[in-house]
């Protein structure tokens, strides 16, 4: 991969800054009075009263909307980094159980609507059951993170996430002593995934992914049910998805129907497949290269031949406060 170091000249005008969404947002809430009322939509689509420009309205459960009205907006931001279009946040997509390209997972997720969704928390825990999402985020209040987020393939987006600490979600189960680990699984579904039925995919699935417990515990650690102001679409991991900011986005595993804690750790999809190229820990790190291409720096998207927008990638993605979990850790062997 062939990457073009950017001359200070490159740097794009930002579009929107998150202070002027915040601004548009506290502007559209005294418009609307929080309602969707004032928007003229079809009395079947409900709209999340989303303050994001060009979002899509959507179809949200109810517990879903119930939750926005007292969501904590903002809660964590990427300083004044420019937001990723909404746009490319969704038809650019790593989604291998919809195919390999980018743009399999926007063309085929709307028609994907496996309901009810439920999610298996088995393993290690005093708690163990089969929960409604809406069940294991009962005693939680939804909350807005702006996340850089780094895909190992050297580009990265800005994603207005909403969701919950995956850390208060565990502790409701009750981790018992011998938890280590946790582990999580994708849906299978061959008849309805056409990359799961395919003959090309070199995955075993289900798409696993898992953390440390102590990394689970971490506060940047969410699980998200929603972004850019609305429910999340199916694209991005409907109805919800692991976000851990400081890796890989390989290991922000989506589309969640069981979670395990466990002693042993877990072998996740990537490194099973390639373990000479993908890790177990997977945490952003500039000085360590990927073995066929660098990652010591990435492109910001939308990036295009002519603006590249490239920008050095910081250690853990920017987010230094991890770096405590790591402290006996050799980073360049347990990549
Ligand atoms: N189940 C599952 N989760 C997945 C993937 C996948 O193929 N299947 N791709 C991962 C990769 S490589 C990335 S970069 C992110 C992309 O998330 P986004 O499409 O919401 O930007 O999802 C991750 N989660
Ligand atoms: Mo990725």
């Amino acid at each position: 991969m062939l990457i073009k170091t950017p001359s200070a000249s490159a740097s794009r005008e930002n579009d929107v800054t998150p202070e002027s969404i915040y601004l548009s947002r506290r502007s559209f809430f005294a418009a609307a009075g929080g309602a969707a009322a004032a928007l003229a939509l079809p009395h079947s689509v409900q709209a999340d009263a989303s303050p994001y420009a060009d979002v899509e309205p959507a179809q949200a459960p109810g517990w879903f909307t119930d939750k926005l009205k007292a969501a904590k907006w903002q809660a964590v931001t990427a300083g004044n980094e420019t937001l990723t279009p909404y746009k490319d946040a969704t038809h650019y997509n790593n989604f291998y159980e919809f195919g390999s390209d980018k743009g399999d997972p926007a063309r085929l997720a709307g028609a994907f609507k496996p309901e009810p969704w439920t999610v298996m928390v088995d393993g290690e825990v005093g708690k163990p059951g089969r929960y409604s999402v809406e069940d294991l985020f009962k005693e939680q209040q939804i909350e807005e993170r702006i996340y850089r987020l780094r895909c190992v393939e050297a580009w990265s987006m800005v994603i207005p996430w909403l969701g919950f600490s995956l850390g208060d979600v565990l502790k409701r189960f009750e981790p018992t002593a011998n938890a280590k680990y946790v582990r999580f699984e994708t849906i299978v579904d061959r008849e309805h995934l056409e990359g799961q039925s395919s003959s090309f995919s070199l995955i075993d699935w289900p798409y696993i992914e898992g953390l440390r417990l102590d990394e689970a515990m971490h506060p940047l650690a969410i699980l998200a049910v929603g972004m850019y102001g609305r429910v999340l679409p199916g694209q991005n991991g409907a109805p919800l998805r692991l976000v851990v900011p400081w890796k890989y986005g390989f290991k922000s595993i989506k589309s969640i129907v069981r979670i395990t804690l466990t002693a042993e750790q877990p072998k996740n999809t990537w490194q099973a497949l390639a373990p000479d190229e993908y890790g177990f820990y997977a945490n952003v790190n500039p000085a360590v290269d990927h073995p066929r291409w660098t990652q010591a720096h990435e492109r910001r998207l939308p990036s295009t031949l002519f603006s590249p927008n490239v920008m050095p990638t910081r250690l853990f993605n920017g987010y230094d406060e991890v770096a405590g979990l790591y402290g006996n850790l050799d980073l360049r062997t347990n990549y």
